[in-house]
Protein backbone atom coordinates (compact mmCIF):
# COMPACT_ATOMS: atom_id res chain seq x y z
CA UNK A 1 0.00 0.00 0.00
CA UNK A 2 1.25 3.39 -1.04
CA UNK A 3 0.59 6.48 1.44
CA UNK A 4 -1.37 9.12 -0.10
CA UNK A 5 1.39 11.36 1.27
CA UNK A 6 5.42 11.51 1.95
CA UNK A 7 4.49 13.69 5.11
CA UNK A 8 1.64 15.23 7.37
CA UNK A 9 2.91 18.07 9.30
CA UNK A 10 1.19 19.20 12.11
CA UNK A 11 0.71 22.44 13.36
CA UNK A 12 0.82 25.66 11.20
CA UNK A 13 3.19 27.66 13.85
CA UNK A 14 6.22 28.79 12.16
CA UNK A 15 8.02 25.79 12.39
CA UNK A 16 5.16 23.75 10.73
CA UNK A 17 4.85 26.34 8.11
CA UNK A 18 8.55 25.81 7.58
CA UNK A 19 8.91 22.50 7.07
CA UNK A 20 5.47 22.63 4.67
CA UNK A 21 7.94 24.79 3.15
CA UNK A 22 11.05 22.91 3.10
CA UNK A 23 9.70 19.76 2.48
CA UNK A 24 7.66 21.03 -0.79
CA UNK A 25 10.79 22.07 -1.93
CA UNK A 26 11.88 18.60 -1.97
CA UNK A 27 8.95 17.17 -4.18
CA UNK A 28 7.35 15.58 -1.41
CA UNK A 29 3.19 14.91 -0.88
CA UNK A 30 2.61 16.85 1.55
CA UNK A 31 -0.57 17.49 4.21
CA UNK A 32 -1.00 20.12 7.01
CA UNK A 33 -3.31 20.33 9.79
CA UNK A 34 -3.87 23.07 12.38
CA UNK A 35 -6.34 23.05 14.91
CA UNK A 36 -6.65 27.16 14.51
CA UNK A 37 -8.50 28.84 11.76
CA UNK A 38 -5.19 30.58 10.33
CA UNK A 39 -1.16 30.11 10.88
CA UNK A 40 0.64 31.18 13.48
CA UNK A 41 0.36 28.67 16.24
CA UNK A 42 1.31 30.21 19.68
CA UNK A 43 1.01 33.41 18.05
CA UNK A 44 -2.38 32.62 16.73
CA UNK A 45 -3.74 30.81 20.14
CA UNK A 46 -1.85 33.88 22.48
CA UNK A 47 -4.27 37.20 21.60
CA UNK A 48 -4.40 38.63 24.94
CA UNK A 49 -3.94 42.06 25.85
CA UNK A 50 0.16 42.73 25.59
CA UNK A 51 1.42 39.30 24.32
CA UNK A 52 4.67 39.89 22.98
CA UNK A 53 7.62 38.19 22.34
CA UNK A 54 10.85 38.37 24.78
CA UNK A 55 13.23 38.08 22.01
CA UNK A 56 13.66 40.95 19.17
CA UNK A 57 12.35 40.47 16.05
CA UNK A 58 14.85 41.06 13.95
CA UNK A 59 16.19 37.93 15.37
CA UNK A 60 12.60 35.77 16.22
CA UNK A 61 12.15 35.88 12.87
CA UNK A 62 12.85 33.58 9.63
CA UNK A 63 15.84 33.37 7.63
CA UNK A 64 15.02 31.06 5.15
CA UNK A 65 14.59 34.10 2.32
CA UNK A 66 16.49 36.62 1.97
CA UNK A 67 14.09 38.60 0.45
CA UNK A 68 11.31 38.05 2.95
CA UNK A 69 13.68 39.35 5.92
CA UNK A 70 14.64 42.40 3.73
CA UNK A 71 11.45 43.50 3.12
CA UNK A 72 9.11 42.63 6.59
CA UNK A 73 9.45 45.56 8.55
CA UNK A 74 8.97 44.83 12.15
CA UNK A 75 7.17 48.01 13.34
CA UNK A 76 8.59 47.74 17.43
CA UNK A 77 11.66 46.07 18.77
CA UNK A 78 9.61 43.18 20.44
CA UNK A 79 6.64 42.37 18.17
CA UNK A 80 3.11 42.18 19.44
CA UNK A 81 1.03 39.09 19.02
CA UNK A 82 -1.10 40.68 15.97
CA UNK A 83 2.54 41.34 13.77
CA UNK A 84 3.48 38.29 14.53
CA UNK A 85 -0.04 36.73 13.48
CA UNK A 86 0.25 38.92 10.40
CA UNK A 87 3.78 37.79 9.68
CA UNK A 88 2.60 33.90 10.17
CA UNK A 89 -0.43 34.91 7.20
CA UNK A 90 2.43 36.77 4.99
CA UNK A 91 4.33 33.70 4.82
CA UNK A 92 1.72 31.19 4.39
CA UNK A 93 0.41 33.78 1.62
CA UNK A 94 3.56 34.55 0.06
CA UNK A 95 4.60 30.92 -0.70
CA UNK A 96 1.88 29.75 -0.99
CA UNK A 97 1.40 27.57 2.00
CA UNK A 98 -2.14 27.76 2.55
CA UNK A 99 -3.64 25.61 0.10
CA UNK A 100 -1.58 22.71 2.18
CA UNK A 101 -2.98 23.22 5.50
CA UNK A 102 -6.22 21.88 6.67
CA UNK A 103 -7.67 24.67 9.89
CA UNK A 104 -9.54 23.92 12.09
CA UNK A 105 -8.56 20.77 12.42
CA UNK A 106 -6.99 18.69 15.03
CA UNK A 107 -5.04 15.61 14.65
CA UNK A 108 -6.36 13.48 17.63
CA UNK A 109 -4.69 9.98 16.64
CA UNK A 110 -1.88 8.99 15.11
CA UNK A 111 -1.22 4.99 14.56
CA UNK A 112 1.81 3.28 12.99
CA UNK A 113 0.94 0.85 10.42
CA UNK A 114 4.31 -1.64 10.91
CA UNK A 115 3.57 -3.65 7.92
CA UNK A 116 3.53 -1.07 5.24
CA UNK A 117 5.75 1.53 7.37
CA UNK A 118 3.54 4.56 7.44
CA UNK A 119 1.22 6.41 9.87
CA UNK A 120 -2.55 6.61 9.92
CA UNK A 121 -3.26 9.94 11.29
CA UNK A 122 -6.66 11.15 12.08
CA UNK A 123 -8.27 14.21 13.30
CA UNK A 124 -11.49 15.66 15.13
CA UNK A 125 -12.91 16.37 12.04
CA UNK A 126 -13.00 12.84 10.99
CA UNK A 127 -10.14 12.51 8.28
CA UNK A 128 -7.99 9.78 7.97
CA UNK A 129 -4.82 9.97 5.69
CA UNK A 130 -2.00 8.05 5.87
CA UNK A 131 1.79 9.22 5.42
CA UNK A 132 4.94 7.23 4.78
CA UNK A 133 5.89 10.17 7.73
CA UNK A 134 4.59 12.71 10.27
CA UNK A 135 6.32 15.93 11.51
CA UNK A 136 4.90 16.76 14.57
CA UNK A 137 5.56 20.69 14.64
CA UNK A 138 2.96 21.20 17.77
CA UNK A 139 5.05 23.04 19.50
CA UNK A 140 6.33 22.98 23.54
CA UNK A 141 3.99 25.61 24.74
CA UNK A 142 0.64 24.41 23.16
CA UNK A 143 -1.39 22.19 25.44
CA UNK A 144 -3.09 24.99 27.50
CA UNK A 145 -3.37 24.25 31.48
CA UNK A 146 -5.64 25.10 33.66
CA UNK A 147 -5.54 23.71 37.11
CA UNK A 148 -8.46 21.53 38.60
CA UNK A 149 -9.70 23.71 40.99
CA UNK A 150 -13.06 22.46 43.13
CA UNK A 151 -16.15 24.86 41.89
CA UNK A 152 -13.89 26.02 38.83
CA UNK A 153 -17.48 25.23 36.63
CA UNK A 154 -19.52 26.93 39.46
CA UNK A 155 -17.76 30.35 38.64
CA UNK A 156 -20.74 32.65 37.27
CA UNK A 157 -18.75 35.48 35.73
CA UNK A 158 -16.35 35.31 32.85
CA UNK A 159 -13.13 33.59 32.40
CA UNK A 160 -11.00 32.80 29.57
CA UNK A 161 -7.42 31.29 29.83
CA UNK A 162 -4.44 33.40 28.24
CA UNK A 163 -3.48 30.60 25.48
CA UNK A 164 -7.61 30.78 24.41
CA UNK A 165 -8.09 34.24 23.96
CA UNK A 166 -11.25 34.86 22.04
CA UNK A 167 -11.10 37.12 18.88
CA UNK A 168 -13.63 39.43 19.64
CA UNK A 169 -12.06 42.20 22.39
CA UNK A 170 -12.80 41.63 26.13
CA UNK A 171 -13.78 44.20 27.88
CA UNK A 172 -12.45 44.58 31.51
CA UNK A 173 -14.13 48.20 32.43
CA UNK A 174 -15.94 48.55 35.60
CA UNK A 175 -15.15 45.13 36.06
CA UNK A 176 -13.37 43.48 39.31
CA UNK A 177 -11.10 41.07 37.67
CA UNK A 178 -8.83 38.31 39.12
CA UNK A 179 -5.54 36.98 37.27
CA UNK A 180 -3.98 33.49 38.47
CA UNK A 181 -0.58 33.40 37.63
CA UNK A 182 2.85 35.41 37.08
CA UNK A 183 4.89 33.52 34.65
CA UNK A 184 5.49 35.19 31.15
CA UNK A 185 1.77 35.38 30.22
CA UNK A 186 0.60 36.70 33.94
CA UNK A 187 2.82 39.65 33.52
CA UNK A 188 2.38 40.54 30.37
CA UNK A 189 -1.49 41.18 30.82
CA UNK A 190 -1.34 41.97 34.06
CA UNK A 191 -0.36 46.07 33.67
CA UNK A 192 -2.89 46.15 30.48
CA UNK A 193 -6.20 44.57 32.62
CA UNK A 194 -4.89 46.97 35.73
CA UNK A 195 -5.32 50.28 33.00
CA UNK A 196 -9.21 49.39 32.74
CA UNK A 197 -10.74 47.25 35.15
CA UNK A 198 -11.89 48.80 38.18
CA UNK A 199 -10.17 46.39 40.44
CA UNK A 200 -7.46 43.77 39.75
CA UNK A 201 -6.33 41.31 42.19
CA UNK A 202 -3.28 39.30 41.44
CA UNK A 203 -2.80 35.85 42.93
CA UNK A 204 0.82 35.30 42.83
CA UNK A 205 2.24 31.70 43.69
CA UNK A 206 5.76 32.31 42.92
CA UNK A 207 6.85 35.56 42.39
CA UNK A 208 9.40 35.51 38.91
CA UNK A 209 12.34 37.83 37.83
CA UNK A 210 11.58 40.12 35.15
CA UNK A 211 13.13 43.26 33.60
CA UNK A 212 11.86 45.66 31.10
CA UNK A 213 11.73 45.53 27.88
CA UNK A 214 11.88 49.40 27.25
CA UNK A 215 10.13 48.13 24.13
CA UNK A 216 9.62 50.93 21.21
CA UNK A 217 9.27 51.80 17.50
CA UNK A 218 11.64 50.32 15.63
CA UNK A 219 14.73 52.94 15.03
CA UNK A 220 14.79 53.17 11.28
CA UNK A 221 18.50 53.55 11.37
CA UNK A 222 18.91 50.59 13.34
CA UNK A 223 16.90 48.36 10.99
CA UNK A 224 18.64 49.81 8.04
CA UNK A 225 22.29 48.96 9.43
CA UNK A 226 20.78 45.24 10.57
CA UNK A 227 19.50 44.19 7.10
CA UNK A 228 22.52 45.21 5.82
CA UNK A 229 24.41 42.75 7.69
CA UNK A 230 21.45 40.23 7.87
CA UNK A 231 23.66 37.50 6.77
CA UNK A 232 26.28 38.08 9.62
CA UNK A 233 24.03 38.65 12.46
CA UNK A 234 22.11 35.05 11.42
CA UNK A 235 25.43 33.55 11.43
CA UNK A 236 25.95 35.00 14.53
CA UNK A 237 23.15 34.08 15.64
CA UNK A 238 23.78 30.49 14.52
CA UNK A 239 26.53 30.12 16.68
CA UNK A 240 25.23 31.60 19.82
CA UNK A 241 24.13 28.83 22.36
CA UNK A 242 20.62 30.43 22.54
CA UNK A 243 20.78 31.53 19.06
CA UNK A 244 20.44 35.00 19.88
CA UNK A 245 21.97 38.19 18.78
CA UNK A 246 23.42 40.42 20.23
CA UNK A 247 24.38 39.11 22.91
CA UNK A 248 26.60 39.65 26.44
CA UNK A 249 29.37 36.72 26.76
CA UNK A 250 31.77 36.97 29.48
CA UNK A 251 34.44 34.59 30.20
CA UNK A 252 34.65 35.11 34.27
CA UNK A 253 32.64 34.56 37.63
CA UNK A 254 30.77 37.22 39.49
CA UNK A 255 33.38 36.83 42.28
CA UNK A 256 36.28 37.92 39.79
CA UNK A 257 35.23 41.77 39.68
CA UNK A 258 35.34 44.25 42.56
CA UNK A 259 31.69 45.44 43.41
CA UNK A 260 31.78 48.53 41.74
CA UNK A 261 32.56 46.63 38.21
CA UNK A 262 29.90 44.26 38.80
CA UNK A 263 27.21 46.78 39.29
CA UNK A 264 28.21 48.75 36.54
CA UNK A 265 28.05 44.95 34.53
CA UNK A 266 25.10 43.82 35.81
CA UNK A 267 23.00 47.80 35.27
CA UNK A 268 24.69 47.55 31.24
CA UNK A 269 23.33 43.58 31.27
CA UNK A 270 19.98 44.63 32.67
CA UNK A 271 19.73 47.43 29.93
CA UNK A 272 19.86 44.94 27.49
CA UNK A 273 16.47 43.78 27.59
CA UNK A 274 17.09 40.34 27.50
CA UNK A 275 16.88 37.65 30.33
CA UNK A 276 19.37 35.35 28.49
CA UNK A 277 21.89 38.48 27.94
CA UNK A 278 21.41 39.31 32.06
CA UNK A 279 22.05 36.10 32.86
CA UNK A 280 25.09 35.88 31.15
CA UNK A 281 26.55 38.72 32.00
CA UNK A 282 28.84 36.29 33.62
CA UNK A 283 29.81 32.47 33.72
CA UNK A 284 28.71 31.50 37.01
CA UNK A 285 25.33 32.10 37.39
CA UNK A 286 23.37 29.20 35.99
CA UNK A 287 25.92 26.82 38.05
CA UNK A 288 27.29 28.59 41.63
CA UNK A 289 24.18 29.45 43.99
CA UNK A 290 26.34 31.88 45.53
CA UNK A 291 26.97 33.64 41.78
CA UNK A 292 23.56 33.25 41.16
CA UNK A 293 21.85 34.98 44.61
CA UNK A 294 23.98 37.88 43.59
CA UNK A 295 21.98 38.61 40.59
CA UNK A 296 18.91 37.62 42.00
CA UNK A 297 19.42 40.25 44.68
CA UNK A 298 20.34 42.80 41.93
CA UNK A 299 17.09 41.91 40.30
CA UNK A 300 15.23 42.05 43.99
CA UNK A 301 16.40 45.61 44.59
CA UNK A 302 15.27 46.92 41.43
CA UNK A 303 12.38 45.78 42.40
CA UNK A 304 12.34 46.80 45.65
CA UNK A 305 13.50 50.45 44.31
CA UNK A 306 10.24 50.14 41.77
CA UNK A 307 7.05 49.28 44.17
CA UNK A 308 6.33 51.58 47.12
CA UNK A 309 4.85 49.19 49.26
CA UNK A 310 7.50 47.52 50.86
CA UNK A 311 5.79 44.86 51.93
CA UNK A 312 4.10 44.40 48.48
CA UNK A 313 7.69 44.89 47.05
CA UNK A 314 8.76 41.68 48.78
CA UNK A 315 6.25 39.54 47.85
CA UNK A 316 7.08 40.30 44.60
CA UNK A 317 10.68 39.33 45.25
CA UNK A 318 11.43 35.89 43.51
CA UNK A 319 12.40 33.66 46.41
CA UNK A 320 11.91 30.06 45.62
CA UNK A 321 14.37 29.56 42.47
CA UNK A 322 17.62 30.49 41.39
CA UNK A 323 17.73 33.40 38.58
CA UNK A 324 17.45 31.95 35.10
CA UNK A 325 15.68 28.76 36.46
CA UNK A 326 12.38 29.57 35.54
CA UNK A 327 12.07 31.10 32.25
CA UNK A 328 13.42 34.65 32.76
CA UNK A 329 10.64 37.47 31.89
CA UNK A 330 10.43 40.81 29.92
CA UNK A 331 7.85 43.27 30.60
CA UNK A 332 6.19 46.85 30.24
CA UNK A 333 5.47 48.13 33.28
CA UNK A 334 4.50 45.30 35.79
CA UNK A 335 6.40 46.04 38.96
CA UNK A 336 5.50 49.86 38.71
CA UNK A 337 1.47 48.09 38.24
CA UNK A 338 1.95 47.13 41.33
CA UNK A 339 1.48 50.66 42.96
CA UNK A 340 -1.82 51.61 41.84
CA UNK A 341 -4.96 51.91 43.60
CA UNK A 342 -7.04 49.52 42.22
CA UNK A 343 -4.21 46.74 42.31
CA UNK A 344 -3.94 44.02 44.72
CA UNK A 345 -1.21 41.20 44.99
CA UNK A 346 -2.52 38.33 47.12
CA UNK A 347 -0.20 35.41 47.85
CA UNK A 348 -1.14 31.82 47.19
CA UNK A 349 1.54 30.12 48.27
CA UNK A 350 1.28 31.07 51.97
CA UNK A 351 -2.92 31.14 51.66
CA UNK A 352 -3.29 28.40 48.41
CA UNK A 353 -6.81 28.46 46.37
CA UNK A 354 -9.40 26.27 48.27
CA UNK A 355 -11.75 26.90 45.52
CA UNK A 356 -13.68 28.84 42.69
CA UNK A 357 -17.15 29.90 43.84
CA UNK A 358 -20.23 31.01 42.16
CA UNK A 359 -18.82 34.90 43.00
CA UNK A 360 -15.34 34.73 42.86
CA UNK A 361 -12.37 32.63 44.02
CA UNK A 362 -12.20 31.58 47.97
CA UNK A 363 -8.26 31.25 49.37
CA UNK A 364 -7.23 29.54 52.74
CA UNK A 365 -7.41 32.94 54.51
CA UNK A 366 -10.31 34.70 52.22
CA UNK A 367 -12.89 34.97 49.40
CA UNK A 368 -12.45 37.45 46.83
CA UNK A 369 -15.47 38.73 44.66
CA UNK A 370 -15.00 39.01 40.79
CA UNK A 371 -16.75 39.94 37.80
CA UNK A 372 -13.78 37.97 35.58
CA UNK A 373 -11.13 35.54 36.05
CA UNK A 374 -8.21 35.13 33.68
CA UNK A 375 -6.18 31.89 33.85
CA UNK A 376 -2.54 33.06 33.25
CA UNK A 377 -1.27 29.32 34.33
CA UNK A 378 0.77 28.38 31.58
CA UNK A 379 0.90 24.77 29.76
CA UNK A 380 1.59 21.09 29.71
CA UNK A 381 4.50 21.91 28.42
CA UNK A 382 7.09 20.49 25.61
CA UNK A 383 5.14 16.83 25.97
CA UNK A 384 1.19 17.77 26.38
CA UNK A 385 0.10 18.34 22.98
CA UNK A 386 1.97 15.01 21.62
CA UNK A 387 0.30 13.09 25.08
CA UNK A 388 -2.65 14.34 24.32
CA UNK A 389 -3.27 12.83 21.11
CA UNK A 390 -3.04 9.08 21.22
CA UNK A 391 0.01 7.80 19.71
CA UNK A 392 0.61 4.41 19.00
CA UNK A 393 3.51 2.78 17.26
CA UNK A 394 5.06 -0.13 16.64
CA UNK A 395 3.38 -3.33 18.75
CA UNK A 396 0.66 -1.28 19.86
CA UNK A 397 2.58 0.53 22.23
CA UNK A 398 0.92 3.93 23.32
CA UNK A 399 3.37 7.22 23.56
CA UNK A 400 1.49 7.92 26.87
CA UNK A 401 2.78 4.57 28.43
CA UNK A 402 6.05 5.21 26.93
CA UNK A 403 6.21 8.43 28.40
CA UNK A 404 5.10 7.57 32.26
CA UNK A 405 8.52 8.17 33.54
CA UNK A 406 9.47 10.92 31.63
CA UNK A 407 9.69 11.44 27.38
CA UNK A 408 12.26 9.41 26.30
CA UNK A 409 13.37 10.57 23.26
CA UNK A 410 16.58 10.74 20.81
CA UNK A 411 18.45 14.15 19.83
CA UNK A 412 14.92 15.74 20.69
CA UNK A 413 13.93 14.23 17.12
CA UNK A 414 12.66 11.05 16.87
CA UNK A 415 11.40 8.51 19.74
CA UNK A 416 12.18 4.78 19.81
CA UNK A 417 8.95 2.52 19.21
CA UNK A 418 7.56 5.51 16.64
CA UNK A 419 9.31 5.26 13.30
CA UNK A 420 9.05 7.81 10.82
CA UNK A 421 7.70 10.32 13.39
CA UNK A 422 9.88 13.57 14.04
CA UNK A 423 9.31 16.44 16.46
CA UNK A 424 10.61 20.13 15.84
CA UNK A 425 10.99 21.72 19.28
CA UNK A 426 10.74 17.93 21.08
CA UNK A 427 11.40 17.15 24.88
CA UNK A 428 15.40 16.48 24.51
CA UNK A 429 16.73 19.18 22.05
CA UNK A 430 17.04 23.21 22.67
CA UNK A 431 13.35 24.00 22.33
CA UNK A 432 12.39 26.80 24.63
CA UNK A 433 15.72 27.91 26.24
CA UNK A 434 16.86 29.23 22.45
CA UNK A 435 15.30 31.23 20.52
CA UNK A 436 12.47 29.32 18.64
CA UNK A 437 12.42 30.15 15.25
CA UNK A 438 16.03 29.75 14.09
CA UNK A 439 16.21 26.40 16.01
CA UNK A 440 12.89 25.19 14.37
CA UNK A 441 14.60 26.29 10.79
CA UNK A 442 17.62 24.19 11.86
CA UNK A 443 15.73 20.91 13.05
CA UNK A 444 13.27 21.26 9.97
CA UNK A 445 16.38 21.41 7.55
CA UNK A 446 17.87 17.78 9.45
CA UNK A 447 14.78 16.74 8.93
CA UNK A 448 14.38 17.18 5.61
CA UNK A 449 18.27 16.29 5.05
CA UNK A 450 17.30 12.49 6.54
CA UNK A 451 14.01 11.98 4.61
CA UNK A 452 15.74 12.82 1.40
CA UNK A 453 18.84 10.35 2.30
CA UNK A 454 15.95 8.01 2.90
CA UNK A 455 14.00 8.34 -0.43
CA UNK A 456 17.36 8.76 -2.35
CA UNK A 457 18.55 5.21 -1.06
CA UNK A 458 14.97 3.24 -0.91
CA UNK A 459 14.40 3.26 2.69
CA UNK A 460 10.94 3.59 4.06
CA UNK A 461 11.84 3.56 8.08
CA UNK A 462 13.63 5.08 9.99
CA UNK A 463 13.48 4.90 14.33
CA UNK A 464 15.44 5.41 17.01
CA UNK A 465 17.47 2.42 19.14
CA UNK A 466 16.43 1.94 22.51
CA UNK A 467 20.25 1.95 23.61
CA UNK A 468 21.05 5.36 21.94
CA UNK A 469 17.40 6.79 23.16
CA UNK A 470 18.92 5.79 26.74
CA UNK A 471 22.33 7.75 26.47
CA UNK A 472 20.86 10.72 24.93
CA UNK A 473 18.36 10.76 27.85
CA UNK A 474 21.71 10.47 30.35
CA UNK A 475 23.97 13.26 28.02
CA UNK A 476 20.81 15.48 28.34
CA UNK A 477 20.26 14.95 32.02
CA UNK A 478 23.98 15.05 33.00
CA UNK A 479 24.08 18.58 31.36
CA UNK A 480 21.34 19.57 33.18
CA UNK A 481 22.62 18.48 36.74
CA UNK A 482 25.60 20.46 36.66
CA UNK A 483 23.53 23.31 36.22
CA UNK A 484 20.92 24.70 38.95
CA UNK A 485 17.91 24.42 36.69
CA UNK A 486 17.10 21.18 38.20
CA UNK A 487 16.40 23.30 41.15
CA UNK A 488 13.54 24.68 40.48
CA UNK A 489 9.44 23.75 40.65
CA UNK A 490 9.53 24.68 36.63
CA UNK A 491 7.85 23.70 34.25
CA UNK A 492 10.87 22.89 32.51
CA UNK A 493 11.17 19.98 34.95
CA UNK A 494 7.11 19.58 34.63
CA UNK A 495 6.45 20.36 38.38
CA UNK A 496 3.32 22.75 37.20
CA UNK A 497 1.46 19.57 36.33
CA UNK A 498 0.23 17.37 39.09
CA UNK A 499 1.44 14.03 38.49
CA UNK A 500 4.19 14.99 35.56
CA UNK A 501 6.72 13.11 36.47
CA UNK A 502 9.81 15.25 36.98
CA UNK A 503 12.65 15.08 34.43
CA UNK A 504 14.13 17.88 32.83
CA UNK A 505 13.11 18.15 29.66
CA UNK A 506 15.50 20.63 28.02
CA UNK A 507 19.09 20.14 25.66
CA UNK A 508 20.80 23.16 27.61
CA UNK A 509 24.57 22.61 25.95
CA UNK A 510 23.76 25.23 23.50
CA UNK A 511 22.40 25.37 20.25
CA UNK A 512 26.17 24.75 18.70
CA UNK A 513 26.53 21.77 20.61
CA UNK A 514 23.11 20.21 20.12
CA UNK A 515 23.61 21.16 15.66
CA UNK A 516 27.16 19.41 16.06
CA UNK A 517 26.15 16.33 18.32
CA UNK A 518 22.99 15.92 15.17
CA UNK A 519 25.68 15.86 12.35
CA UNK A 520 28.00 13.65 14.05
CA UNK A 521 25.32 10.71 14.42
CA UNK A 522 24.67 11.48 10.32
CA UNK A 523 28.24 11.39 9.62
CA UNK A 524 28.51 8.38 11.89
CA UNK A 525 26.61 6.23 9.55
CA UNK A 526 22.96 7.05 10.90
CA UNK A 527 24.35 5.98 14.65
CA UNK A 528 21.75 5.29 16.74
CA UNK A 529 18.90 4.62 14.35
CA UNK A 530 17.68 1.78 12.12
CA UNK A 531 17.05 2.48 8.43
CA UNK A 532 15.14 -0.51 6.37
P1 LIG B 1 3.93 29.75 33.15
O1 LIG B 1 5.24 30.38 33.02
O2 LIG B 1 3.86 28.29 33.36
O3 LIG B 1 3.15 30.50 34.32
C1 LIG B 1 1.99 29.95 34.91
C2 LIG B 1 1.67 30.68 36.17
O4 LIG B 1 0.50 30.13 36.74
C3 LIG B 1 2.77 30.54 37.21
O5 LIG B 1 2.88 31.76 37.89
C4 LIG B 1 2.21 29.44 38.10
O6 LIG B 1 2.72 29.44 39.39
C5 LIG B 1 0.75 29.78 38.08
N1 LIG B 1 -0.05 28.62 38.47
C6 LIG B 1 -0.17 27.44 37.82
N2 LIG B 1 -0.97 26.61 38.50
C7 LIG B 1 -1.35 27.28 39.61
C8 LIG B 1 -2.15 26.94 40.71
N3 LIG B 1 -2.73 25.75 40.80
N4 LIG B 1 -2.33 27.88 41.67
C9 LIG B 1 -1.76 29.08 41.59
N5 LIG B 1 -0.97 29.46 40.56
C10 LIG B 1 -0.77 28.57 39.59
O7 LIG B 1 3.01 30.06 31.86
P2 LIG B 1 2.98 31.37 30.97
O8 LIG B 1 1.85 31.23 30.03
O9 LIG B 1 3.03 32.57 31.79
O10 LIG B 1 4.33 31.33 30.18
C11 LIG B 1 4.72 30.20 29.43
C12 LIG B 1 5.91 30.48 28.59
O11 LIG B 1 5.55 31.21 27.45
C13 LIG B 1 6.97 31.32 29.15
O12 LIG B 1 7.80 30.71 30.04
C14 LIG B 1 7.75 31.76 27.92
O13 LIG B 1 8.62 30.75 27.49
C15 LIG B 1 6.67 31.96 26.95
P3 LIG B 1 4.04 28.52 39.74
O14 LIG B 1 5.20 29.25 39.13
O15 LIG B 1 3.81 27.17 39.08
O16 LIG B 1 4.05 28.45 41.20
Amino acid sequence: MSPEYDAVVIGAGFTGLYALYRLRELGMRIKGYEAGEGPGGTWYWNRYPGAQVDIESLTYSYSFDEDLQQEWHWPEDFSKQKDLEAYANHVADRFDLRKLIQFETRVDRLRFDEDEDLWHVHTDAGDHVTARYVIAATGSLNATNIPEFKGRESFAGESYHTAQWPKERVEFAGKRVGVIGTGSSGVQIIPEIAKEAAHLTVFQRTANFSMPSRNRPMDPEFEREYKKNYRAYREKAASDRSAVVPHIERDRSVFDVGEEERERILNEAWAARSGFRFIRSFNDVLTDAAANEVLAEFVRNKIRQTVRDPEVAELLCPKTHPLGTKRPLLDDGYYETFNRDNVELVDVRTNPIVEITPAGLRTTAHEYELDMLVYATGFDAMTGALTRMTVTGVGGGDLRDKWAHGPANYLGLVIAGFPNLFMVHGPGSPSVLAQMITTGEWQVDWIGDRLKYLRDNGYRRIEATADAEAAWGQETKAIADATLFPRADSWYVGANIPGKPRVFMVYIGGFPAYKQRCDEVVAEGYRGFALS
